[in-house]
C-alpha cells in the first residue's frame, strides 16, 4: 500500500515538473493568448492606450489602467478577469475580485497565491476524471455512432431493396401498360368493324324498307286503279266504255248537299265538270274525287271488282 501511495506521489512530482517546463512564463493571471502583450523588457501600454507606465507596474496591486489591463493577477481593479493556467486540467477566468480572497477558485491554488487559504493543487486529480469522463462520453459517442452507422447501414440496403423492387414494378407496368395498349387498339379496330357491320346492316335495311315501301306504294297504286276500274264497269250503266253523268244521278251518295236527289251539277262535280268521261281520265282525275263519295257508308273490304 505505501509501495502504491510513494509511486503515485513520484508520478504527480514529475508531472507537476513537466508541466512547469512546458508552462510559459508571463505575469500571472496571463493567459497565454495575451502573453506578447507583456514584455517585461518596455514600458507598458495599457491596453485601452490611455497611459504607459513602467513595467514594474503591472501586477503591482495598484489599478493604474482605467480598463484594469496592467493588473491581471491581483484583485486591484474592479470587473476585470483572472487567468488560472489549471496545467493538467482546463484553464479558467474568474473575476478578479475572487483573487486572494481566501477562497481556493482554481485547482492550480494560482488565484491564492498571497493568502491564508490552505489550496492543494488537484488540477491532475480533477483533469484525469474529467479525461476519464469525456473518455466514456466519448465511448457512448462512438457506440452511438457506430448503432447509427449500422442502422443507416440497414437503412440503405433496405433503401437499395426497396429501389429493385420499385424497377421491377415498373417493368412490370411498362409491360402490362403495352398489353393494355394493344387490347385497346384490338378493342378500338373491333369496336370499328362492328361500327361499320352495324351501319352496313342499317343501310341495308334502310334500303329493305324503302324499296318496300315503293313496292307497297306501287302495289296500293294497282290496288286502287283496280277499284278505280271496277267503280268505272259499277258506273256505265250502258257499257259504252264511258261514264255520263246522268249515269252518275240515281246514287244518292253523290248528293252532296244532301236535298234527296244529285243535281246535274253535283253529277258533273266528279267528271271534271264535263258531260262525260273515259276509263283512264276517270282513273287519273275523276276517280280521286269521287273515291271517298263512292265508299261513303261501305266497306271496301266488302267491294268486290
Ligand atoms: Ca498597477
Ligand atoms: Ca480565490
Ligand atoms: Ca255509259
Ligand atoms: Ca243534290
Amino acid at each position: 500500500m505505501k509501495a502504491k501511495l510513494f509511486l503515485f506521489a513520484f508520478l504527480l512530482t514529475l508531472f507537476f515538473k513537466r508541466s512547469k517546463l512546458s508552462e510559459v512564463l508571463r505575469p500571472h493571471g496571463v493567459p497565454l493568448a495575451k502573453k506578447t502583450l507583456y514584455d517585461p523588457s518596455k514600458d507598458f501600454t495599457c491596453f485601452d492606450g490611455s497611459i504607459t507606465i513602467p513595467f514594474r507596474f503591472v501586477n503591482d496591486d495598484y489599478c493604474d489602467c482605467g480598463d484594469g489591463s496592467d493588473e491581471p493577477g491581483t484583485s486591484a481593479c474592479t470587473d476585470c478577469l483572472f487567468h488560472c493556467s489549471n496545467v493538467g486540467h482546463v484553464p479558467m477566468d474568474i473575476p478578479s475580485s475572487r483573487v486572494n480572497d481566501g477562497i481556493c477558485d482554481c485547482c492550480d491554488t494560482s488565484d491564492e497565491y498571497n493568502s491564508t487559504a490552505q489550496c492543494v493543487n488537484n488540477c491532475l486529480i480533477l483533469g484525469e476524471a474529467a479525461r476519464e469522463e469525456q473518455r466514456r462520453q466519448q465511448e457512448v459517442f462512438e457506440r452511438g455512432a457506430a448503432i447509427r452507422d449500422e442502422f443507416i447501414k440497414e437503412a440503405k440496403n433496405e433503401i437499395a431493396e426497396c429501389e429493385m423492387k420499385l424497377q421491377t414494378l415498373r417493368k412490370e407496368i411498362a409491360v402490362l401498360e403495352a398489353i393494355k395498349n394493344e387490347k385497346l387498339a384490338l378493342k378500338k379496330t373491333a369496336e370499328e368493324k362492328e361500327r361499320i357491320a352495324i351501319e352496313k346492316h342499317k343501310l341495308k335495311v334502310d334500303e329493305s324498307n324503302k324499296a318496300r315501301t315503293e313496292e307497297e306504294i306501287a302495289e296500293a297504286a294497282k290496288e286502287d286503279q283496280k277499284l278505280a276500274e271496277a267503280a268505272f264497269i259499277d258506273l256505265d250503266t250502258d257499257g259504252d266504255e264511258k261514264i255520263h253523268f246522268t249515269e252518275l244521278k240515281p246514287h244518292l251518295r253523290f248528293d252532296q248537299n244532301k236535298d234527296g236527289e244529285v243535281s246535274d251539277d253535283e253529277a258533273k262535280f266528279f267528271l271534271h265538270m264535263k258531260e262525260e268521261m273515259d276509263l283512264d281520265e276517270f282513273i287519273s282525275v275523276g276517280w280521286v274525287i269521287m273515291k271517298p263519295y263512292y265508299f261513303a257508308g261501305r266497306d271496301v273490304s266488302d267491294f268486290s271488282y
